[in-house]
């Protein structure tokens, strides 16, 4: 579907347009049936990373016709896949998703990029739909503390200090349908009170002016330089044993960065108590050399 002029003004003033509709029924069947094969197989796994590198279907998915042409009137004619994530919430489940902006890690927001989330279900306030702060985008990057909790979808926890909830939107999809939003938006998701499971398709597009990465990226649309990018090719035959093995390292990664990161957050802690340490043990203290200031002074 085409956006119209009030849609693309929309997406840029409230940083999230919908519902925007991209799948036929048939399609959604289609998807969300190997969806559930593959979550048969996994048990448990309510977030599911980079299918569309491993699962031709996913691939289908991401690179649907009326995806691209929607996400081009937004980002032009060079586009590129730089993730896909699934968020499977069953029924009656306590998953959810913190408040936080997508650029937070990805640095998305520093060259032009865009999140499409497509509705395999019905996603509606009682499942625990997607929620967003109309606006939020145009407060630039704000800064995240993260709070791991086993209910939250995202591994890191992050979220956003503060969020006036009172202005808070759902983003009410019918199966088939999509939203798209910008990575400084501000958003989350409550867990799903309903019989109903809720599931939603995240294609992450971006475009060939973001900046050198280790992550492969997928051409989806044009043939802009992509010499600084290392682009895959797609699936060619479902590969649930790879992608796993694929998860596994990513997380190892992660945590092999969060481990680093905290190494030297503590690294600079002592550095900084040893230099204090140092100055004290040559200077003395702040209180002896205020003393010692006062005394010169004969005060
Ligand atoms: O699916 C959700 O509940 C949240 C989605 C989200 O965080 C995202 O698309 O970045």
């Amino acid at each position: 579907m085409t956006l119209s002029r009030q849609q693309l003004e929309t997406y840029n003033t409230d940083g999230i347009v919908f519902p925007v509709k991209v799948f036929s029924a048939a399609e959604v069947i289609y998807f969300r049936t190997a969806l559930e094969k593959l979550l048969a197989d996994f048990e448990q796994l309510k977030r599911l990373d980079g299918l569309h590198l491993f699962f031709p279907w996913a691939y289908r998915l991401a690179t649907h016709d009326a995806l691209l042409n929607t996400v081009e009137q937004v980002l032009g004619e060079d586009i590129l896949v730089d993730g896909t994530l699934v968020f499977y919430k069953p029924a009656h489940d306590s998953s959810y998703v913190s408040w936080h902006q997508d650029s937070v890690y990805s640095t998305w927001h520093l060259t032009p990029s865009t999140s499409a989330w497509i509705a395999l279900t019905p996603s509606k306030r009682e499942n625990g739909c997607m929620r967003a702060i109309p606006g939020s985008h145009k407060q630039g990057q704000l800064s995240h503390t993260n709070h791991r909790d086993k209910s939250n979808l995202l591994v890191r926890g992050e979220q956003v200090a503060t969020v006036n909830e009172a202005s808070a939107v759902d983003v009410v999809l019918e199966p088939g349908e999509m939203s798209l939003h910008q990575s400084t938006l501000v958003h989350g998701s409550n867990a799903n009170d309903s019989d109903q499971p809720r599931i939603g398709f995240i294609v992450r597009f971006v475009t060939n002016q973001i900046a050198k990465q280790e992550r492969p990226v997928l051409r989806v649309r044009g043939n802009g330089d992509c010499s600084h990018l290392t682009i895959v090719q797609p699936p060619t035959e479902n590969d649930s044993h790879l992608w796993r093995r694929n998860i596994s390292r990513a997380k190892a990664r992660r945590r092999k960065e969060d481990l680093e990161n905290h190494g030297s957050a503590l690294r600079l802690c002592a550095r900084n108590i040893l230099g204090k340490q140092k100055q004290e043990d040559v200077h003395g203290t702040t209180s002896q050399r205020n003393d010692r200031r006062f005394t010169r002074r004969g005060e």
